[in-house]
């Protein structure tokens, strides 16, 4: 039975051990419930570190231990101390995690971090193949494991990959400074669907993948390989009902079985009748904007004194990653900020802000969710915010307000909740006093949005959303063209062996050539004559160059071998030992008129440029930058529509230039008519462009029809690069 694999940096367990003995109980954060249903089904398996470092552990401990967690359907990655402090504490929450979420001066590029941060992905990778059979899904989640994908997919292609980032994805401006970019991002492009939060972490991925990798990028799916990857957003959600529930249960609780924290929570409310509470709840990470919303609480205090007294703000800090010195930091920074805000506001009976620096316990954690008359979610940086959904959810009065930072995740989702700049303390001051001053209806018709938006998309249905859209990228990927190799391969060479009369379509750029930045500097190097001659000196064969060129440069190229070719989309044709001809009679009469539109496409696009061939235009753009010359081109075809029909004239999008020729030739008639000279019974074509799936389409259906690189196309199959290309031709040549 296929099973799915989940794949994380920490197991869902909480593992303690307390002299030797172990107890391991399952945690219940919003990841685990929203897994729940792909963990539990069929064998699915978690795989992930334990908590426990080997050094802790005897062999005969280390046993015990997993077959304790192998109960809860889960193995065990298993880490040193070493690698913990050098890939965990080290390069994850030293470089991935403050690069990521922009904070640049805390990023340290370590390179022996870095190494270990390899090894430890290939530990991953080495429990997932051990655990993995033919047919399982693999799901990845977030920024430890950037490099797992492809080290799974390069041992086992088949497989489904899946992969989350639960943080942000950083502009390429950020990402570009990254000394080990290149690696990284081929490590993510192993998994078959990318999931992020937010299409703006999913528009950064796309435009570090394009920058940086220089690879096709079609809407949201990247050609890679012999792949296409598919890159969406997909929000987490939380588990609704439990939140809700667990609020409802909380309030309908009598006096006496409320919880201590309760008890002086309702204390400060019986301290006055408008008197509110704002609450915060995170981890304690510089992310957090912790320190700023400090400030701007005590900016409001200052700007509004008519609140002193009246409200107070309760702010839970979770401990976190205090290894890492920045964190230390932030802890004294925010010890100090409270002390001294508190020290000079307080009186007698109210101190302004209450601080807590622990974890609660989940029923504590729904005493602060429903005593809070607003939650003051302020950070500077957020990959999406599960706290500010929490809160939501436990408002069962669908009284409220939230208060939520425009920097995460959560706020292109949460529109009617208050949406501040954690850095603007004027607006956040202002935003405080409406959020206590807000009507009691305005409240709850903002809550009923945001609720119904939660309630539906939980993160069960967030979890079952990415599943059914990583299965559909296999149907997907099957259905582009087969790699020409192995059995297909050998049956196209018997075929071509035992032919009687045998024809080789070739296109030349991108094909029997790589790209140049000036298409000039394409000339035919030696490697390629001497192929292309012994080629053309194979019995019964006709090879025919077919390509866009003009003739005067196929002439200059060519013109001392005997080849068969035709230039200009199939305007013109020169047969072995013959000298060129006209095949269509075209007119180019509307070139005066198109020209000086695409020279204005050149003035406002750096990097491109026109090229003036004999029949057609091209405008060349493989320089520009990619998502400016993805807008020009939509633009220049917009701008082009009503002239192209009144002069018949056609738009090709080829690879990185956009061609305007006649409508009445291509490649695919030029073939046809070839095709019309002698009785072929084994017909080739290759190509890499728009431009030869004319010929792809018009050729006999028993064709073997070949594309440069996996992309969509008519035909047939695919090899993989110029230098495939190359391979292929080789193997036709028997004498
Ligand atoms: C990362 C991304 C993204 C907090 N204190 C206590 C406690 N919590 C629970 C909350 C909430 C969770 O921890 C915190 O989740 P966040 O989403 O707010 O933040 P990160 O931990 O930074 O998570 C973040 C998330 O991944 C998911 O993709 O949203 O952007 O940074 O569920 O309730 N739970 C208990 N006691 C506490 O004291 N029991």
């Amino acid at each position: 039975m296929n099973k799915t694999i989940i794949v994380s940096n920490r197991l869902p367990l909480q593992v303690k051990n307390e002299n030797g003995d172990f107890t391991i109980k399952p945690s219940v954060g919003g990841l685990a419930t929203g897994m729940k249903s792909v963990h539990t089904e069929g064998n699915g398996i978690w795989i992930g570190w334990s908590g426990l470092i080997e050094e802790e552990l005897n062999p005969e401990l280390s046993k015990k231990v997993d077959t304790a967690i192998q109960k809860e359907k889960c193995v065990s990655v298993s880490l040193t101390e070493k690698d913990v402090d050098n890939f965990y504490f080290g390069f994850s929450n030293k470089t991935l995690w403050p690069l990521f979420h922009y904070f640049m001066e805390f990023t340290e590029f370590e390179k022996e971090q870095w190494v270990s941060y390899k090894e430890v992905n290939q530990k991953f990778a080495d429990v997932v193949l051990e655990n993995l059979n033919d047919g399982d899904t693999v799901w990845i989640h977030d920024y430890q494991l950037l490099l797992l994908p492809q080290l799974i997919k390069d041992k086992k292609p088949n497989i489904s990959i899946g992969f989350f980032l639960h943080i942000p994805f950083p502009s390429f401006e950020i990402f570009r400074t990254f000394p080990w970019r290149e690696e990284l991002l081929r490590g993510i492009l192993g998994a078959d669907l990318i999931g992020f939060h937010t299409y703006d972490y999913e528009r950064h991925f796309l435009s570090s993948i394009k920058r940086i990798l220089h690879l096709d990028v079609n809407f949201n799916e990247i050609t890679y390989q012999d792949r296409i990857i598919k890159v969406d957003s997909f929000p987490m959600g939380i588990d609704y009902q439990k939140f809700y529930n667990a609020a409802l249960e909380h309030l309908a609780k009598d006096k006496k079985e409320r919880s201590e924290l309760q008890r002086r929570l309702d204390n400060h409310f019986q301290a006055s009748d408008d008197t509110k509470l704002i609450l915060s709840i995170d981890r304690l990470d510089y992310t957090k904007g912790i320190p700023n919303r400090i400030r701007a609480f005590e900016h409001f205090l200052n700007r509004y004194p008519q609140f002193k007294e009246k409200v107070r703000l309760i702010m839970l800090a979770v401990p976190s990653r205090s290894n890492v010195p920045q964190y230390q930091k932030l802890k004294s920074e925010t010890d100090e900020l409270v002390g001294r805000i508190n020290g000079k506001f307080a009186t007698v009976s109210w101190t302004p802000i209450w601080y807590f620096y622990r974890s609660m316990p989940f029923e504590n954690l729904i005493d602060l969710y429903t005593s809070a008359d607003i939650a003051f979610i302020t950070p500077v940086r957020d990959g999406m915010n599960l706290v500010a959904k929490e809160y939501v959810a436990t408002r069962t009065q669908q009284d409220g307000v939230l208060i939520l930072s425009e920097m995460a995740g959560a706020a292109k989702e949460m529109n009617e909740a208050l949406l501040i700049n954690p850095n603007n303390f004027e607006q956040i001051a202002d935003v405080l006093k409406l959020a206590i001053e807000m009507p009691l209806k305005e409240q709850q018709n903002r809550m009923q949005f945001l609720q119904k938006r939660l309630e539906r998309y939980s993160v069960e249905k967030w979890a079952n959303e990415f599943i059914k859209s990583l299965e559909a990228t296999k149907k997907y990927n099957t259905t582009i063209a087969k790699e020409i190799k192995e059995n297909a391969l050998d049956e196209m060479l018997v075929n071509f062996k035992n032919a009687d009369r045998k024809l080789l379509f070739l296109d030349y750029d991108g094909t029997l050539v790589g790209f140049k930045n000036n298409p000039s500097d394409a000339k035919p190097d030696e490697e390629l004559l001497l192929l292309l001659d012994k080629l053309n000196e194979e019995k019964n064969t006709d090879i025919v160059i077919i390509s866009g060129r003009d003739r005067e440069t196929f002439e200059q190229w060519f013109g001392n071998k005997n080849y068969n070719l035709i230039t200009d989309h199939g305007v013109w044709l020169k047969k072995k030992n013959k000298d060129w001809k006209m095949l269509e009679h075209i007119k180019n009469d509307w070139m005066p008129n198109i020209l000086p539109i695409l020279e204005t496409f050149v003035d406002r696009t750096p990097g491109t440029f026109v090229e003036k061939k004999k029949y057609s235009l091209a405008w060349h753009y493989r320089k520009a930058d990619p998502e400016l010359a993805q807008i020009r081109t939509i633009e220049l075809n917009t701008v082009l529509t009503s002239l192209i029909a009144n002069n018949d004239l056609s738009v090709l999008k080829g690879n990185k230039v956009t061609e305007i020729k006649s409508s009445s030739v291509n490649k695919g008639r030029a073939a046809s008519r070839w095709l019309t000279q002698a009785n072929y019974d084994f017909i080739f074509a290759i190509g890499d462009d728009w431009t030869d799936e004319y010929m792809f389409e018009e050729l006999p259906d028993s064709s073997y029809t070949v594309k440069v690189g996996a992309t969509k196309t008519k035909a047939k199959y695919y090899v993989k690069n110029n230098k495939s290309v190359r391979e292929l031709l080789k193997s036709f040549i028997v004498s």
